[in-house]
């Protein structure tokens, strides 16, 4: 890090179109966070940056869904977003959005300087056009039949039905999801950033000059520049963004991701007058915490504009993550299928940290990882209460008990306790050499390797046996204790900030320097607090509920997309006629003995009193069905159905998920009235 003065760290733009969920969380912000706390306590100079993103079609459609304006959407999500990432202690600088003057006017003087200095081509396009909205659609404003897979509802951009990408051309039948009508193509012309031109630099610089480049993300960047770019259109035809500042782009705003990223200037100029240090000076290190569906932006369109700009630098390193999936499914904005941050905060009270550390243990460091609330669970109860908290709470404790709370004073080390203190900083170089190459899931479980070791030497030592024979030796087993748990206090904190300051509070200490940490950080004499627990068990209850919501999430998504069976071929007046359905009234019920389905019942159907046998056992018990009024089918010919004759049949109406309803009339009326 030698070769350079300050850090400059930037996370991915969540789009203010929904909350953010643990797979934001997992890939991007918690890492981020992480990283940056470390930075801070080795005393770097580091600015982190975060902010919504504001723009794009998602936010336009989504606000035309709800009868509100753009602006109403971003504002409403911006908030939830930023209050649920101060909450999780997520340690932004600033946290900006995109609809900001400064960044208007930023992005503005950006496409200008690019426009002037002709590093823009012009391009002239067909595109669909919608006579009755006056308007160019995006690709997402037309639905149509997908040529692929049939599917009536296919989006100009992507089917997501059969998961291909297409052109809004591409569609059969296409409409405009404004107002319906059959769009027009018609000539539009657009700004593209002509990418080809930088693909030689970009080697140069990506392929050959960053090898060091987590695997997954130079990997991406290869296949990109080894099968060639082109020019990128950096305009659209929308009225939500910021407008194209051109007499002749009346009408037409900046691509999203265009404006986007250069909203990381804005918010650093937004958050300092002296921004221009971070930007453009080589001896800032630029780092961007993203997912992987957005290393293209990053590592190579972005840059390309830095570059075309010419005055900024470029990112030093890009650590993007691979996805978070949720019980073994994909994580979905759309489908709901999500665990929300605002609500697990809700949900969880003051339980910021175990989100931290369970998204931290299986972040989805090289592969995609799946996180289970039983996993949840188990790393809250196995490790941080039984393994961490149980080592803290034992020393606090024993200290407090023995000593009155105060540092005791060591007396002749044995071997053992050697081993154990000289153990204590090879734990925290590991710790850091991880930090240092982004692999947060590999430096947590070193910090829990030192908390074990404790936890060990406590269980080995067994002081409170000891006190009984020799107070000079619990005194030096704890004073070795105390500086174990101090040193995790420091260790911990980039990763479990508010159990960090919980710890401190105990030990009263204040925040202690990365590079203090060792053996001797807690005095001898010093005063600690009370204790209280640092975790809590979470119980099965809270994590039942949980899964419960998502199946219930998943049954709501089952029946919305389950699909009507075809139509059966027509018949005549005549043979509807034939059926004979009148309006009867359950009289007597029981289940048939020795099956799961069927059920006994009387019916009267006010021509007669009739048995009918009916599959709806599982529906509706004997009791519930005496005085029901339903449909039945009369003149149909009995049948033996276990023994017993069913004279007819009852009408029901089947839910996708296999729930029976009867079918009856809405008002009472009399017994034996035709249905026709
Ligand atoms: N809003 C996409 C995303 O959230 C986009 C990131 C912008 S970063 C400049 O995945
Ligand atoms: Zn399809």
């Amino acid at each position: 890090m030698a070769k350079f003065k300050r850090n400059l760290v930037t996370t991915a733009l969540p789009y203010a179109n929904g909350p953010v969920h643990i797979g934001h969380l997992a890939g991007v912000y918690v890492p981020a966070d992480i990283y940056v706390r470390y930075l801070r306590q080795k005393g770097e100079e580091v600015v982190f940056i975060g902010g919504s993103d504001e723009h794009g079609v998602p936010i336009t459609i989504k606000a035309q869904k709800e009868g509100v304006t753009p602006q109403d959407i971003v504002d409403r999500y911006h908030n939830i977003i930023k209050e649920s990432f101060k909450e999780l202690g997520i340690s932004f600088d600033i946290y900006s959005r995109t609809t900001s003057k400064t960044h208007h006017e930023l992005s503005s003087a950006f496409f200008t300087k690019l426009h002037e200095d002709g590093k823009f081509v012009e391009k002239t396009t067909m595109q669909f056009y919608d006579e009755k909205a006056e308007q160019f659609l995006a690709d997402r404003y037309i639905t149509g039949k997908c040529p692929h897979c049939g599917n009536e509802n296919a989006y100009g951009d992507q089917c997501e039905a059969c998961g291909t990408t297409l052109n809004a051309t591409d569609l059969i039948n296409p409409l405009s999801a404004i107002t319906g009508n059959k769009p027009e193509l018609k000539e539009t012309k657009h700004w593209y950033l002509p990418l080809d031109q930088y693909e030689s630099w970009l080697k140069e610089w990506i392929i050959e000059g960053h090898k060091e480049w987590k695997p997954n993300v130079y990997g991406q960047c290869k296949s990109w520049l080894d099968s060639g770019l082109h020019p990128r259109a950096v305009t659209r035809d929308l009225n939500w963004g910021v407008p194209v500042p051109l007499e002749e782009a009346k009408g037409k705003v900046m691509y999203v991701w265009f404006d986007a990223p250069i909203g990381y200037i804005s918010a650093t100029k937004e958050f300092t007058p002296d921004w221009e240090k971070y930007w453009k000076d080589p001896e800032t290190r630029m780092l961007h915490f993203i997912g992987k569906d957005n290393i293209v932006f990053h590592c190579i369109i972005f840059p390309a504009m830095l570059k075309a700009e010419g005055s900024y630098i470029v990112p030093d390193n890009v650590p993007a993550n691979e996805f978070l999936n949720l019980e073994g499914n994909k994580i979905s904005t759309s489908k709901n299928w999500a665990v929300w941050l605002h609500e697990y905060l809700r949900d969880f009270e003051d339980k910021q940290d175990v989100l931290r550390y369970v998204l931290t243990a299986s972040a989805p460091e090289t592969k995609d990882n799946d996180f289970t609330w039983k996993d949840f669970q188990a790393r809250n109860n196995n490790e941080l209460v039984a393994i961490y908290g149980n080592f803290i709470n034992r020393v606090l404790v024993l200290t407090d008990k023995y000593f009155a709370g105060i540092v005791p004073e060591r007396g002749e080390l044995t071997d053992y306790d050697k081993e154990v203190l000289a153990d204590i900083p090879h734990i925290i170089a590991r710790v850091e050499k991880n930090l240092n190459t982004f692999h947060f899931r590999d430096g947590l479980k070193e910090c829990m390797n030192l908390a074990r070791l404790g936890n060990k030497y406590l269980a080995d030592t067994e002081p409170w046996k000891v006190i009984k024979t020799d107070e000079g030796r619990v005194k030096t087993i704890l004073n070795i204790c105390l500086q174990i748990a101090t040193n995790l206090s420091t260790l911990t904190e980039p990763f479990i900030p508010f159990s960090a300051k919980k710890l401190r509070a105990f030990l009263n200490i204040e925040p202690i320097a990365w590079d203090k940490m060792g053996d001797g950080v807690i005095a001898v004499g010093h005063q600690l607090n009370k204790s209280e627990l640092l975790f809590d068990k979470i119980e099965d209850e809270q994590i039942q509920y949980q899964v419960d919501k998502l199946l219930a999430t998943k049954k709501s998504n089952e029946l919305e997309n389950a699909q009507a069976t075809p139509a059966k071929p027509n018949i005549t007046f005549d043979d509807f006629a034939k059926m004979d359905i009148r309006v009867g009234k359950i009289v007597e019920a029981e289940k048939v003995a020795k099956t799961k389905k069927l059920m006994k019942l009387t019916v009267d159907t006010g021509i007669d009193t009739r048995t009918v046998v009916s599959g709806i056992a599982e529906h509706y018990t004997a009791e519930e069905l005496v005085g029901q009024q339903v449909s039945i089918l009369v003149n149909l010919e009995a049948k033996m159905l276990k023994g017993i004759e069913s004279q007819g049949m009852i009408l029901m109406a089947e839910n996708a998920d296999g729930v029976l309803s009867f079918v009856r009339p809405d008002k009472e009326v009399k017994t034996g009235s035709e249905i026709r």
